[in-house]
């Protein structure tokens, strides 16, 4: 006997803890992937180029841009809004999520929460409409998990800073018009604001990755670039400042990921209904449905979790372990459902026609950065017997 069908996440109804505000703006984000990222996003993947320049605008139009600060053109959303914009972000591909995260959670955050008013009444209304766009270099070739040993350096000059050194890994940086850069200074680590156009600076692009490929990443170089006094965000020195930023946009993976392995387990659940083998529907066989139900069962678990850290942050008294607990287990999911997903589409789930590979792909990048998996259990671990166990 065949029923009506259920989406994953609606046998769960998290729709019940979402406000009616939030759900609205959900829906407009999910209406602007279809419509803009969709059609195009299988061959910019391909291509392994990404319209940075095009979308920026657009997306700072939609609101999404440094959507849950306050002031300086911001939206001033609820974090709930802002992850599960992120969740329909990435059910159109991690790549736009990671733009999206870059310049609101990481560079736009560090200016709004660090920086100088003259810093963000240049920066922030021009980011948010997407005029201007930043990246935001911490990871360095040698110094990935452990940004403590950067060996970028910022020395003083008379008033000036001069910044020697090289970041790695860094999203948007050769479409960037700013870049927040984490330098080391006689003391402490410390945030500077570098118009990209600033001599000695420069941003290779990274090539060949079969990662993120819809997605901009390169190299920061910094050689002798000349910034005067008033480049430094004057308020944070030390790990904390950039360690502060990663929390929001780790946040946004929280629920970011869930999209991507909703789209991978909505196309399998499509696919093995149209399917037909031994003559019947794929969907009709047990083996499928045990599948089907497992990766459901986490997808809600997921969104349970998401929406609960979204509560806390919602409240002001989310805690970054918590935001740990939620990265990794929800990449991680994430992770096992694009594969699973894969296999119910047979050689099918192989091609971009269908987007579960590409997902699968993205979301390698995706438990890497913003702390890997390791890391993260290694913060969970220090919470838990409160030994820190990194070094
Ligand atoms: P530790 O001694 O624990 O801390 C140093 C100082 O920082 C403070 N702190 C934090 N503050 C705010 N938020 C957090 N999550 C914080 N964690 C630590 C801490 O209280 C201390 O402050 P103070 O005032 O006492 O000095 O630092 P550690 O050197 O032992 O390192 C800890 C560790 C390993 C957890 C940290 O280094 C880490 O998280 N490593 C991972 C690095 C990482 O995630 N990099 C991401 C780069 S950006 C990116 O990937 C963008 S991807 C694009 C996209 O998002 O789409
Ligand atoms: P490493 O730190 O060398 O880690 C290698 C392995 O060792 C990992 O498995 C790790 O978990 C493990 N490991 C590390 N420490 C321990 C330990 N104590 N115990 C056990 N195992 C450990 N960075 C930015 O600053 N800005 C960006 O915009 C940005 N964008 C990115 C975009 C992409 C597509 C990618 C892939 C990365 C990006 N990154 C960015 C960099 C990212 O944050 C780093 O890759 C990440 O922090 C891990 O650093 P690493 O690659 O050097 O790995």
């Amino acid at each position: 006997m065949s029923t009506t069908a259920q989406s994953p996440l609606g046998l769960f109804a998290t729709d019940d803890l979402i406000g009616e505000e939030d759900k609205a703006i959900r829906d407009t984000v999910r209406r602007f992937v279809d419509d803009r990222i969709r059609p195009g996003i299988a061959d910019w993947y391909e291509q392994g180029s990404f319209p940075v320049r095009e979308l920026a605008p657009e997306l700072g139009r939609l609101g999404v841009l440094g959507m849950h600060l306050e002031g300086y053109g911001c939206s001033g959303t609820s974090a709930t809004a802002y992850g599960l914009a992120c969740m329909e972000l990435e059910a159109g591909g991690s790549g736009l999520r990671s733009l999206v995260s870059v310049q609101g959670s990481l560079a736009m955050f560090a200016i709004w929460k660090h920086g100088s008013e003259e810093q963000k009444q240049e920066w922030l209304p021009r980011m948010a409409a997407g005029e201007a766009i930043g990246c935001f270099g911490l990871t360095e070739p040698d110094f990935g998990s452990n940004p403590a040993g950067m060996r970028t350096r910022a020395k003083r000059d008379g008033d000036d800073w001069v910044l020697n050194g090289s970041k790695m890994w860094i999203t948007n940086g050769s479409v960037a018009d700013v870049a927040v850069v984490w330098a080391q200074t006689e003391d402490k680590v410390r945030g500077f604001v570098v118009p990209t156009d600033t001599p000695g600076f420069s941003a290779p692009e990274i090539k060949r990755k079969v990662s993120l490929r819809a997605s901009v990443t390169s190299e920061l170089v910094l050689d002798d670039v000349r910034l005067p006094a008033e480049a430094v965000l004057p308020e944070v020195a030390g790990l904390s400042g950039p360690l502060s930023c990663l929390n929001e946009a780790r946040f946004g993976i929280v629920f970011g990921a869930l999209g991507a392995a909703r789209d991978c387990l909505e196309t399998a659940i499509r696919y093995s209904r149209e399917r037909e083998i031994f003559d019947k529907p794929l969907a009709a066989y047990q083996l499928t449905q045990a599948k089907l139900a497992d990766m459901s069962l986490e997808l809600g678990k997921g969104m349970l979790l998401a929406l609960q850290i979204a509560r806390l942050k919602d409240e002001g008294r989310i805690a970054p372990e918590q935001v740990s607990l939620g990265k990794l287990n929800n990449v991680r999911e994430a992770i096992a459902i694009a594969r699973e997903s894969r296999t119910i589409l047979g050689a099918a789930g192989i091609t971009l026609e269908h987007p579960i590979m590409r997902h699968a792909n993205n979301l390698e990048s995706v438990l890497t950065y913003e702390g890997t998996s390791e890391v993260h259990q290694l913060v969970i671990g220090r919470a838990l017997t409160g030994e820190a166990a990194f070094r």
